[in-house]
């Protein structure tokens, strides 16, 4: 993701002993954002103009899944379409997609690449380019289904596009680890490897049953920060918390730190409350060349929140924390 000055921001309160925190006019965006909305949640955002540009994943009201463009002045304060995006033709003819959800938006050389969990015979990674938010290239899905979680690195590594996913089965998957594939041309995806796993429950419960990437690795002299999300299941169901990894800059598969303990957990009433409580799910970040970060969250699958922080304190959270 490139790089924006003027970022949404508030300081660490006084009282905060974390190394992240919220916004505190969070959510940022309602679940009725939009007319035909039942919740807006898991998206993507990235600077775009004198502003900001996202795709936005709004359910409608027969809870359908689609993909939304919207923009910003601010990064906080968002203007959200209120028809789904329709796509054009990009490197295929075939555009198939019975839902979309949970997008993640790269810029890459030129334009800005959309990965999302498209509907083809189930789960897999669907992919798009746009130059404007206007119109969007739809182009081959990544992967054969089942698949989630499809983010791309902001650059190619060793001349290659790499996009990180994590396979998984047409439900609410049981179980699920993030993997690396790299592209020549952004059609064809191999050299598969893995990237990381679940933990043993008695080192780490809130990740021991699903892991899953969030937004673009942030590039860092210490790796790429990768931000993720950890599953565990409890008597009540799924919980969502969000950690960090950072990952080797010319060897992305090669994880070198890695949370033990989270760093945003659900513990409010807007991540705790909604369609699915209890669920932090990082799917962009903005930020600075002043150190800052704005890490962009759904709240239990019905609104978008932010979580701040400085990014050379969460390396040094990583690296003295790290499993
Ligand atoms: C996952 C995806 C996400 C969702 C999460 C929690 O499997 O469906 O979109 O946020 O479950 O419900």
């Amino acid at each position: 993701m490139s790089k924006s000055s003027v970022i949404p921001w508030e300081d660490k309160p006084a009282d905060c002993n974390d190394v992240m925190w919220r916004y505190s006019n969070n959510p940022i965006i309602d679940r009725y954002a939009i007319p035909s909305s039942n919740s807006i949640f898991n998206s993507a955002v990235v600077p775009f103009g004198d502003g900001f540009a996202g795709v936005f994943r709004c359910d409608n009201k027969a809870v359908q899944m689609n993909i939304f463009a919207g923009f910003s002045k601010d990064g906080i304060n968002w203007d959200i379409e209120h028809e789904p995006i329709v796509m054009e033709a990009g490197n295929t003819t075939m555009i198939e997609s019975d839902y979309k959800y949970d997008p993640r938006v790269a810029f890459i050389e030129d334009r800005y690449w959309i990965t999302w969990c498209n509907g083809y015979h189930g789960p897999t990674i669907g992919m798009a380019y746009t130059f404007d938010f206007k119109t969007f290239h739809q182009c081959e899905n990544a992967f054969l289904p089942f698949n989630r979680n499809g983010v791309l690195f902001p650059e190619k590594i060793n001349g290659k596009y790499c996009m990180l996913s994590r396979p998984s089965d047409n439900g609410h998957t049981p179980f699920g680890d993030i993997y690396l594939s790299y592209s020549p041309d952004m059609k064809y995806w191999g050299e598969h490897r893995c990237v990381m796993k679940t933990t043993p429950f008695e080192d780490s419960a809130w990740q021991c049953l699903k892991v899953g990437a969030g937004g673009v690795p942030v590039k860092t002299d210490e790796g790429w920060l990768m931000f993720y999300h950890g599953v565990i299941k409890t008597c009540s169901g799924l919980r969502y918390s969000m950690g960090a990894a950072l990952l080797d800059l010319e060897q992305p598969d090669k994880v070198l730190y890695r949370t033990q303990p989270y760093l945003l957990a659900p513990a409010t009433s807007y991540e705790q409350n909604g369609d699915v409580p209890n669920v932090i799910f990082p799917c962009a970040s903005l930020h600075s060349d002043d150190d800052k970060i704005a890490v962009y969250y759904g709240a239990a699958d019905t609104v978008v929140g932010i979580a701040f922080g400085h990014i050379s304190e969460i390396i040094a959270f990583v690296k003295n924390n790290s499993l």
